[in-house]
């Protein structure tokens, strides 16, 4: 791995992913598939879990069938470890995939064959904290210390899959054109099982009470983190480096108190606000 990015399609992204963009741009998506698109540290790994339960009908025995990556495949990274891109194709329909590409970007067939999107956006500061703390770990994005230029980074859009600010708006801004359910991260720890209904809704699937419930349960922070087939401890090591620190981190909203400090979170703040002008998109809590 190479811990460097580059410019594809005006967006950075790692140098390992940008070198297969044709085959990722070329993926070939089929009817029924559902895609799962964030921006990076927005609650992805939750969420593939909660619709795994929820196309299961909480059948926990099914969802620990294989690590949540091999169960809900990313496909940025079909070239570097498994499933590759053959099984991807001879896996059964409806596939369930995960992405962090922004909207511009995913691949056109996901829209001609009208898929299902389900998009989650989580608070940029929690988002830039705990993405701060994942690249110390990821092999393929550059050491991002010291915070401040990371912070700088990250306003500027140059870190792994760009700008977070036209990623959330980009998608926020597609739903009226595309098959898209826009969730919070935030309303997601709020308020569980209304979220976990939503989604259920919008995927067809009529579920009881009780296995709603049962989903809340088996998708909480506290549960996914102790059980290897969601926590990401197997994954390969020569893209995550987990012996210092674990996948799951925190789960929690407002930990960037943790780093910005308050000239920092007021730079922060003027920034948004230029970069987020004209946009009615409002995130639930975070500030
Ligand atoms: S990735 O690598 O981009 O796919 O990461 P992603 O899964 O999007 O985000 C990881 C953060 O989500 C937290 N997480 C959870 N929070 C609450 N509840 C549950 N069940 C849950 N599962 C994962 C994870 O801890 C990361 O956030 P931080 O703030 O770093 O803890």
């Amino acid at each position: 791995m190479q811990r460097r990015l580059t410019v594809v399609e005006g967006m950075a992204l790692a140098y390992d992913i940008a070198k297969e963009w044709e085959q990722i741009k070329n993926f070939q998506a089929r009817d029924g598939d559902i895609l799962i698109d964030t921006y990076p540290k927005s609650g992805t790994t939750w969420m593939q879990e909660i619709v795994d339960l929820i196309m299961h009908d909480a059948d926990e025995q099914a969802c620990r069938r294989g690590p949540v990556y091999e169960r809900i495949p990313f496909i940025e990274l079909f070239h570097l470890m498994k499933p590759g891109i053959e099984e991807v194709n001879r896996m059964p329909s409806p596939r369930i995939l995960k992405s962090h590409l922004p909207v511009q970007l995913v691949p056109q067939s996901f829209w001609e064959h009208n898929c299902k999107v389900i998009y989650v956006a989580r608070n940029a500061r929690d988002t830039v904290t705990s993405f701060y703390h994942f690249d110390h770990i990821l092999l393929f994005h550059p050491h991002p210390d010291p915070w401040e230029k990371y912070l700088e980074r990250f306003m500027k859009g140059d870190v792994g899959w760009g700008s977070w600010y036209d990623h959330v708006k980009g998608f926020w801004e597609a739903q009226g054109k595309h098959n898209i359910l826009y969730v919070f991260f935030e309303d997601v720890k709020k308020a569980p099982l209304q979220e976990i209904r939503k989604v259920a809704k919008f995927l067809g699937k009529n579920l009881s009470e009780e296995t709603i419930e049962k989903i809340g349960r088996l998708s909480s922070f506290e549960y996914m983190k102790k059980n290897p087939m969601a926590n990401y401890s197997d994954f390969p090591k020569e893209i995550l480096d987990q012996s210092e620190a674990g996948f799951m981190r925190k789960g929690k909203v407002g930990d960037w108190k943790t780093l910005f400090t308050v000239q920092q979170n007021e730079l922060f703040e003027e920034d948004y606000q230029r970069q987020m002008a004209g946009s009615s998109l409002k995130f639930p809590v975070g500030k």
